[in-house]
């Protein structure tokens, strides 16, 4: 058993008994009334998941295991004192609740490096008979499923393991798939965008930096902004739409390949991970509507404008947790204008900020009219050189898998039950309400 298995369980074993006393001893307390309005709103601010790798703060933003996004790029272990803090410590983190040394970042930069090297061959043909045209979140998805003919979770359950020792084949499987998706990424970003000619992992590289290598880029440049970008997006408490999903579907004792999948065909949606690629649509849109790439900010508000009067969303902007500007916006915009400050389309996203809040609070019913991650991902990324806009969603769940796959673990050394909430028809709940 590997030592950062064994510190798992020492932690596990004590805090699967705090959940099983607390709801022996306090489960009839009541914690919350939710309202008609909350069930018919998405289930706004019901708490109903306990998530243990983050929590959400509608006016401050996330934080990992009670650490925000500056501190963690204080405190968790780099490569060197300038760069970005390396996405194996912020694994760490949230998997045991304590920080790395860089011994432990090492280790498992090691060990994501060994495992990554098992995929099996059917994944790749599996992508292969997808065509290229097919958006990289499909043939990142159906590389997902291909892999779950490797699940440690499925062959342990046959096997008729005991369910409380199911976080352990849970882990390995965990392991395994974050190990391996920067090789699938990578594999079908060449695949589509640079003719199949593909570039083998370099195990002497971590995680992230592998990620930009196999995509073929070898600069300290992209590498530490791949870094950064794998930092800020593993995580965001567990009601967003790829964690619930993975931890939903992980609750039906599915295996991490099939859960995490789940996840991902929920961050492909337009209001949830793929903003990230219509907030380049819209930009490009923009520029070619007005025939110039450094339009005038009254240019910009008039098309977003525009936009809203035409009945559809302005991507990157509004959230449903968050009331202040998203600070894995502000981060990167940090990072833009401390490497690169010119960039043409960091300078546009800087004049959308200027004037959307604005008009979206002039609607009077959008309620966070502030920039999310999405804002600005797109242009960086692309400011570096990765350009091809279909990707992002898939690095975003390359990232997200950090996080989402972390709480699946956790959900099993709790030992979680399968979900299952009430539905009402609208006859109960107009009854329910007294509406005449
Ligand atoms: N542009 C235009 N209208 C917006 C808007 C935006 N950016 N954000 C919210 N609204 C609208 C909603 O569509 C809704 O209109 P309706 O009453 O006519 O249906 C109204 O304002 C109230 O919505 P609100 O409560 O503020 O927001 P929700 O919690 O329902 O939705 C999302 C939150 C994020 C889905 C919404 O703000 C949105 O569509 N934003 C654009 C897409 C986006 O950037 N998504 C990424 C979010 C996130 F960061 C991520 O998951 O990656």
């Amino acid at each position: 058993m590997d030592y950062i298995k064994e510190k798992l369980i020492t932690i596990g074993r004590p805090q699967a008994e705090l959940v099983k006393k607390l709801q022996k001893e306090y489960g009839d307390k009541v914690i919350q009334e939710v309202t008609l309005d909350q069930v018919f709103s998405g289930m706004r601010g019901v708490v109903s998941l306990l998530t243990c790798t983050s929590k959400l703060d509608p006016e401050e933003g996330i934080r990992f295991r009670g650490y925000s996004i500056p501190e963690l790029r204080e405190k968790l272990p780099k490569l060197k004192e300038d760069g970005e803090p390396l996405p194996e410590g912020l694994f760490y983190l949230m998997l045991l609740g304590e920080l790395p040394s860089h011994d432990d970042v090492k280790f498992l930069s090691q060990n994501w490096a060994e495992r990554a090297k098992n995929i099996p061959p059917h994944v790749f043909n599996v992508i292969d008979s997808v065509p290229k045209s097919a958006h990289p979140m499909i043939q990142f998805n159906v590389a997902i499923l291909a892999m779950s003919t490797e699940s440690h979770f499925r062959r342990a359950f046959l096997a008729g393991l005991d369910k409380k020792e199911y976080w352990d084949p849970m882990y390995e499987g965990v392991m395994d798939l974050i190990s391996r998706l920067p090789i699938i990424a990578a594999y079908i970003y060449r695949r589509v965008f640079h003719n199949e000619q593909y570039i083998d992992p370099d195990p002497s590289l971590d995680w992230a930096g592998n990620l930009a290598h196999m995509m073929g880029f070898d600069s300290e440049e992209v590498k530490r902004l791949m870094r950064l970008y794998m930092v800020i997006h593993a995580d965001h408490e567990g009601g967003n739409v790829s964690a619930h999903t993975t931890h939903l579907v992980g609750s039906a004792l599915s295996n991490p390949y099939y859960s995490f999948s789940a996840g991902m065909n929920g961050l492909a949606g337009p209001l949830h991970g793929m903003a990230n690629q219509n907030v380049m649509h819209w930009l490009e849109k923009m520029m070619d509507e007005l025939g110039t790439d450094s339009p005038t900010t009254e240019q910009v508000r008039e098309f977003a404008k525009k936009t809203l009067d035409s009945g559809n969303v302005i991507p990157g902007y509004g959230h449903a947790v968050l009331r202040k500007t998203d600070p894995r916006f502000t981060v990167q915009l940090d990072f833009a204008n401390k490497y690169i400050p010119d960039a043409p389309l960091i300078k546009l996203v800087k004049q959308v900020y200027e004037v959307v809040p604005e008009i979206l609070v002039q609607t009077g019913k959008v309620k966070n009219p502030w920039p999310n991650v999405d804002a600005i991902s797109g242009s960086l990324l692309s400011s570096y050189g990765i350009t091809e806009y279909p990707v992002y969603t898939m690095l975003f769940g390359v990232s997200r898998a950090l996080g989402v796959l972390t709480q699946l673990i956790w959900d099993r050394i709790y030992g979680l039950p399968i979900e299952r909430p009430k539905s009402q028809t609208l006859d109960w709940f107009m009854e329910k309400v007294g509406f005449k």
